[in-house]
């Protein structure tokens, strides 16, 4: 199910490593597993700029169509920690990232990808587009963990 609203989950990311893929379960990991993953968005890169053709681009993001983050204010190169978890279940969910523009349907498409949040481990989505002859690049990190408790 969706979440909109920040949740506390017994899930402390510092305690995976970046590179950790999960590869190997034990019996009782799996066991978890079955319980449902939880999607944690962990931080998010305007690699490039070029959403806003007047100034710093303002990107938010939608899963499944409804908005969890943003937006907010970016410059080319700034990261921002996102550090929350969005989604618990599994199978696969629709992320896509949109620049805000001041009134109606003025907003900007600026990718989507695919999260198959049945399966474990620390990945970065890239989401790359075109947006008036102009490249746009984000990077969002994320990790899909057990569900704990
Ligand atoms: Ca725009
Ligand atoms: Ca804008």
């Amino acid at each position: 199910m969706l979440n909109q609203e920040k949740r506390t989950f017994n899930f402390d990311p510092s305690l995976i490593d970046e590179e950790q893929l999960f590869t190997e379960l034990t019996a009782e990991e799996a066991a978890v597993i079955e319980g449902g993953n939880v999607l944690y968005l962990s931080s998010i890169k305007a690699v490039r700029t070029g959403g806003d053709s007047r100034g710093k681009d303002e990107p938010y993001l939608l899963l499944n169509g409804r908005r969890i983050w943003g937006w907010k204010s970016m410059s080319q190169g700034q990261t921002i920690g996102i550090n929350q978890v969005f989604f618990e279940g599994s199978g696969t969910q629709n992320l896509q990232l949109w620049e805000y523009d001041p009134g109606p349907n003025n907003d900007d498409f600026m990718g989507s990808v695919r999260i198959d949040v049945s399966r474990l481990g620390s990945r970065t989505a890239r989401f790359r587009a075109i947006v008036g002859g102009r490249m746009t690049a984000y990077d969002l990190k994320y990790i899909v963990a057990p569900k704990v408790g």
